[in-house]
C-alpha cells in the first residue's frame, strides 16, 4: 500500500488543559474562566458564574483526571503511534493570577514531566499558549480590554520559551482567536455584547501573539509559531446575490483573523467596516510594525462542521452559544448536538485557507461529538468514529495529493473522551479511548480502548495509507 501523505505527516491527536486535567486547584493552580462555567444541559448554553463559592456544576474542576494520570494517558498515545500531541498549558499552573512576578514551580514542574512522558515515546509536543484559560486573576485588569494583559501574557510566555526550550519547538498562540466574536468569554474573560469591546480585546491578542512569535524566534531560532482558527466555512443559502454577499461578509467576520496574524495587518474590508461602526482601535506608536513583524509561520485551524448564511442570517453573534445562521444545510446529516457533517468541505477549506495565505496548514481539531455505550463486555463499538474520521482524512488526502495543498500534520479531537467546551457535558465524547465519567463527574475513571483506537492506529502505522 502506498502513503500519499508526506513522510513524517505529524499524526496524533488534541486536547485542552481545562477540559481534560481536572486537579483545578492542585499544585497552586489558580482559576480560569474555564473553572467558573457551570455545565449546561443538552443543547443549553453553559453559564459564567463569579467563582467556586457555590453548589452548582462545574465539570471542569476535575474533568478526566488527566492531571494525575498523565503517564497512563500518554502511554496509550504511544501505542497509537502519535508522531504528535497537541495540548494546552494552562496559564494558571504557571501564573496562577496572572500578574504574578514570578512564576509557580510547581506548574512548570508538571509540563516538564509531561513533555518528557511524550518525548520518551517520539511524541512531539505542539503547545497551545492559550485555549480558554485566561487567569481569573486579570478580570480586574479588564482581562483582554486592558493592555496590560500582553505584557503579563509575554512574561508567561518568555517564562515557557525559555523553560521548555529543548523539548517544545512548535507553539500556537491562542486557540480559536475567531471565538473573540462568537464566545468572548472563552476566548478571553470578556463579557460582553458590544463590539467595540471585543475588538479592542482582538485587538490586544493580535498584539500578543505578534509579540509572541517574536519572542519564540528569538529564544530559539527552531521554534515555530502558529495562530489557531475556528473552523467556520459557510456555503451561500442560493446562488441569489444577496445571499451570496451575506454569506461574504460572514466569511469576513471569521477570515479577518487569519488576515490579521498571517498578513501582519488588518484587512481594507476591516478597516471600512470600523469606519462605519464608529468602532477605534487602541494603536499605539509602534504596533503596525508589531504586527507586521509578528506573522506566523503556521496556520492551524479546527473544523467539524459547515454553515449555511443568506439573507435571513443575523451577523450579530452573541452569548455563549456562538454562531447561529439561521439555515440548515440539506445535504449534509448532522450529528447528535446538531453539527453539519461535511467531509467534502474540509478540502474546500484546506483549499481556501492555502490559497489565501500559501503558508503550511494543520488540522489541529476535526472529531466527532456522540453518545457511546460501554457494552456487557466492555468493548465501545464507535463506527460512526471510524466513519467520520475517515472520510475526513480522504478529503484532507486529496487537497494535499490533488490540489497541492502544504499540510504539516492532523492531531484529532480528542484522543480520549473530555468535557465538552461548548456545553460542559461530559456525554458528549470525542475519544478514541473512553474515559468511565459522567455528567455528574461519578465514575472509576477508567480508560476503555474504542474500536477507533485500533483503527487510528493502523492508519498512523501505515502513514494514511490504510485507512
Ligand atoms: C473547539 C475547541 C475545543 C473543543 C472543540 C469541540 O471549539 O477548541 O476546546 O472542545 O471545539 O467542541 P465541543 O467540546 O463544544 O463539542
Amino acid at each position: 500500500m502506498q502513503s500519499e501523505f508526506p513522510e513524517g505527516f505529524l499524526w496524533g491527536g488534541a486536547t485542552a488543559a481545562n477540559q481534560f486535567e481536572g486537579g483545578y486547584l492542585e499544585g497552586g493552580k489558580g482559576l480560569s474562566t474555564a473553572d467558573v462555567m457551570t455545565s449546561g444541559e443538552h443543547g443549553v448554553p453553559r453559564e459564567i458564574t463569579n467563582g467556586i463559592m457555590d453548589d452548582r456544576h462545574y465539570p471542569s474542576h476535575e474533568a478526566v483526571g488527566h492531571y494525575r494520570r498523565f503517564e497512563e494517558d500518554i502511554e496509550l498515545f504511544g501505542e497509537l503511534g502519535f508522531k504528535c500531541y497537541r495540548l494546552s498549558i494552562n496559564w494558571t499552573r504557571i501564573f496562577p493570577n496572572g500578574d504574578e512576578a514570578e512564576p509557580n514551580e510547581e506548574g512548570l514542574r508538571y509540563y516538564d514531566e509531561v513533555f518528557d512522558a511524550c518525548l520518551r515515546r517520539n511524541i512531539e509536543p505542539l503547545v497551545t499558549l492559550s485555549h480558554f484559560e485566561t487567569p481569573l486573576g486579570l478580570l480586574k485588569y479588564g482581562s483582554w480590554t486592558n493592555r496590560q494583559v500582553v505584557d503579563f501574557f509575554l512574561r508567561y510566555c518568555e517564562t515557557v520559551f525559555n523553560r521548555y526550550k529543548s523539548k517544545v519547538t512548535r507553539w500556537i498562540t491562542f486557540n480559536e482567536i475567531n471565538v473573540m466574536s462568537t464566545k468572548p468569554w472563552m476566548a478571553g474573560g470578556v463579557d460582553s455584547d458590544e463590539e467595540q469591546v471585543r475588538m479592542t480585546a482582538a485587538y490586544h491578542q493580535f498584539l500578543a501573539s505578534a509579540k509572541a512569535v517574536r519572542l519564540a524566534h528569538q529564544i530559539n531560532p527552531a521554534n515555530k509559531v502558529g495562530m489557531m482558527y475556528a473552523g467556520h466555512f459557510s456555503y451561500p443559502h442560493s446562488c441569489d446575490p444577496e445571499d451570496v454577499q451575506r454569506h461574504d461578509e460572514f466569511m469576513h467576520k471569521m477570515l479577518f483573523y487569519c488576515d490579521v496574524q498571517c498578513r501582519g495587518r488588518y484587512p481594507a474590508y476591516k478597516l471600512k467596516e470600523f469606519e462605519r461602526e464608529g468602532i477605534t482601535l487602541p494603536i499605539e506608536a509602534g504596533d503596525e510594525e508589531t504586527l507586521r513583524q509578528g506573522t506566523v509561520d503556521f496556520l492551524s485551524f479546527s473544523y467539524y462542521l459547515t454553515h449555511v448564511v443568506g439573507k435571513e442570517t443575523s451577523l450579530v453573534m452573541k452569548g455563549l452559544n456562538g454562531v447561529k445562521t439561521g439555515y440548515a444545510n440539506p445535504h449534509l446529516p448532522t450529528s447528535e448536538w446538531g453539527w453539519a457533517i461535511n467531509p467534502l468541505g474540509l478540502r474546500h477549506a484546506l483549499n481556501v485557507l492555502y490559497d489565501r495565505y500559501q503558508i503550511p496548514l494543520m488540522i489541529v481539531e476535526n472529531g466527532l461529538g456522540a453518545v457511546d455505550r460501554v457494552e456487557e463486555d466492555g468493548s465501545v463499538h464507535d463506527g460512526c468514529r471510524i466513519d467520520y474520521l475517515r472520510d475526513h482524512i480522504r478529503e484532507m488526502r486529496k487537497a494535499i495529493q490533488l490540489d497541492g495543498v502544504e499540510v504539516w500534520g492532523y492531531t484529532m479531537w480528542s484522543p480520549i473522551d473530555i468535557i465538552s467546551a461548548s456545553t460542559g457535558e461530559m456525554k458528549k465524547r470525542y475519544g478514541l479511548i473512553y474515559a468511565d465519567v459522567d455528567d455528574q463527574g461519578g465514575g472509576t475513571f477508567k480508560r476503555i480502548r474504542k474500536d477507533s483506537f485500533h483503527w487510528y492506529k493502523k492508519v498512523i502505522a501505515s502513514n494514511g495509507a490504510d485507512l
